[in-house]
Parts: C-alpha cells; structure tokens; sequence
C-alpha cells in the first residue's frame, strides 16, 4: 500500500485524493494536519509551501514529491532533509498549460494587440502592420520540459524559433540551440520575442537586468512565467518607459502577490497574471506521481529528480 503525505493550502484536497483513489482505491492518502505517526511506516510527501520544518519531523518519508516544477518552496526550508530524493512536477498538465500561456501571449505581442488594447481604452482607431510569424524571432530562455513544450508550440505557426540553456543541446530542425553565458548576448540580439521559462538559481537571478534587455532589438517585447527572480523590474520599466522594449506578459514576481503599490500595475503595456501561467492539474499530478513511485519502488531514477548542486 502506498502513504502519500499531502500538503497544499487553500485548496480542496477531496479533489486530490479522488484523483489519487481513480488510480489506485488502495492508497493511503493522509491530508495535512492529518499525516499520522512518522511511525506509520514508509510514506511519500507530496507538497506545496509545507511549513518549514515540518518535512523534518517525519524520517519516514522515502522521497518528496514537489507540486510545481519549481522547488524554491522547498529550498527556503532551512531544516529540509539534504538525504531524500526530491522530484520536481512534470506532467503533461503542467506543460500544456505553460505551452498555451507562451502561445497566447506570443501572439499577444506579435499581434500587438496591447497597443490595440490601451488605443481602445483612448477611442483611438489606429491600424497597424504585424510581421509574418516566419519572420517574428521567439527565443526562450530555458530548454527544459515546459521550454521544449512551448517551442513544439510554437513551431506549427511557423516562428523563427531560439532557444537558451545551460547545457549544449542536439541541433534540431526549426529550431536554434544557444547555451552559455558566452552566447547569450547572440542569442538574446536575434530575439524579439523573449520567453523566460528559467528556473530560480544563484545564477539566474538578475540575470535579466538593464544591460541585458539592452541587448534584444528595439521594440523586443518580454514574458516571464519562470520565476520573478530573473528580471530587475526597475530596469524593465525604465526600458518600457523609454520606448525601448514595446510590452511585456508578467506571470512571476520577486514578491508575491505584487504589492499593490508597485509601478509595474500602472504600466499600460504590460500584462499582469497572478502566477497561473500553468497551475498543477490534479488528475495527470497524481498519474505523475503514481508512475514515479513506481519507479522508485522498482530501483529506477526518477522522472525530474532534483540536482541539488545545480539548484533546479
Ligand atoms: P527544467 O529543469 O526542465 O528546465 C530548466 C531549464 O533551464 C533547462 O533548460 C536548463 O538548462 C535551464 N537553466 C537552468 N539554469 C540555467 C542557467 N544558469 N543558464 C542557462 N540555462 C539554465 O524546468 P521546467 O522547464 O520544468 O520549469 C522551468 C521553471 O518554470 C521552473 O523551475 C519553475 O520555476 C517555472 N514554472 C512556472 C510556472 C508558472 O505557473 N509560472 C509553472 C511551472 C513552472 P539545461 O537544459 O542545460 O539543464
Ligand atoms: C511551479 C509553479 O513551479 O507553479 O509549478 O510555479
């Protein structure tokens, strides 16, 4: 029998564990507060924001399980035990999610719908000439499972297509591989349509500042929906007020939720979500986390196991 430990605020958690019943009626599925005695016998976590600590005080936990792809919720547990595996969400709900906000807001920006928007909001009737999507540049910052979705995406349209890593990636038709913090001044000056979709590491925090979004061609427009860390929001302003990026789709904030007080609310050609570019979808999470224990069980890695090194 399996024991999952769930933690998740604010949202039913009868959902879930019907979701995780559909697959398997047996399994013991312990809501938080609920999660019984560390003396309960093996068990896996499976969590979003778990108060500090509380990770800690169950050794009977066999592997962690993070609710989004992103686990900088888990790293700011200082008493988060170093020896269990930690799996990072990768399902295919989360991705098709990111791979439809990237779609819908690239062709927000291509489309310039956002001057359409605000010139409505003046009764001012001005028509306006979009490129052909051939000659649109999309790069995407980040190649991972949610980056490789959205640029399978993106291709039918028929974008010019880029992307940017860490590591080299294989060449592939359609679509341009740069890596490294040597080639992405190359990459980020043929783009002009960034998509963030990097995780929060020490080296891609500010990563994103005046100097670098200098980089991309006038008029570039910006959409983050990685993580808020990357980009200094002072300097994207400043390059919004000067004309020099045209807009932006914001779905990540260093704080969260923005401060009601910030000037990014008050920016007419940005777009604000509240961090909902791809919510965790319960019933292909619990497949997800179903098949991965599986695997655990069997002696195999994982899907997303976590580098703790690397930091994502
Ligand atoms: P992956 O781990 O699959 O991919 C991460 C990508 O970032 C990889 O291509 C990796 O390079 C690249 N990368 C990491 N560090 C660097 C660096 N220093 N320089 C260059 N490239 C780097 O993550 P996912 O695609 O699953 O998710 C990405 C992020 O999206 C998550 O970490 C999370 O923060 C965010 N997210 C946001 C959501 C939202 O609703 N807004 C929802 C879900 C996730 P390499 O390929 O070489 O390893
Ligand atoms: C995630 C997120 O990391 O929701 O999945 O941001």
């Amino acid at each position: 029998m399996t024991r999952i430990l769930f933690y998740l605020d604010g949202y039913s958690h009868d959902m879930w564990r019907g979701c995780f019943k559909k697959i398997d009626p047996s399994i013991d599925f312990r809501s938080f507060p609920d999660w019984g005695s560390p003396d309960d016998g093996p068990a896996y976590a499976f969590v979003w924001e778990a108060e500090p600590g509380l990770l800690k005080r169950y050794p009977n936990i066999k592997a962690i399980f993070s609710l989004g792809a992103g686990i900088d919720h888990l790293m700011a547990d200082p008493d988060l035990p170093k020896d269990v595996p930690i799996i990072r969400m990768g399902d295919d709900g989360l991705k098709e999610g990111m791979a439809e906000y990237v779609l819908m807001n690239v062709l927000m920006h291509h489309r310039k719908m956002l001057n359409f928007i605000a010139d409505q909001r003046h009764k001012k009737w001005q028509r306006a000439f979009s490129l052909a999507a051939r000659d649109v540049r999309v790069g995407i910052l980040g190649y991972g499972a949610l980056g490789k979705c959205a640029a399978a995406t993106l291709k039918p349209i028929g974008y010019n297509l880029a992307s940017w890593s860490r590591s080299p990636k294989p060449a592939e038709d359609g679509i341009r591989h740069f890596h490294g913090m040597d080639q992405l001044n190359d990459f980020l000056a043929r783009t002009d349509i960034l998509v963030g979709l990097l995780p929060s590491t020490k080296e891609t925090e500010g990563l994103m500042n005046f100097e670098r979004l200098s980089r991309l061609p006038e008029g570039a427009a910006v959409i983050n929906a990685g993580r808020g860390t990357l980009i200094v929001l002072d300097d994207l302003i400043a390059l919004l007020n000067s004309g020099y990026i045209n807009g932006a789709t914001l779905d990540v904030f260093p704080e969260e939720p923005l401060p009601a007080d910030h000037p990014l609310w008050e920016q007419e050609k940005v777009i604000i979500t509240p961090h909902s570019a791809a919510i965790t979808r319960p019933d292909t999470a619990a497949e997800y986390v179903l098949r991965n224990i599986a695997r655990i069980e069997a002696g195999d890695t994982p899907e997303n196991l976590l580098d703790l090194k690397l930091g994502y």
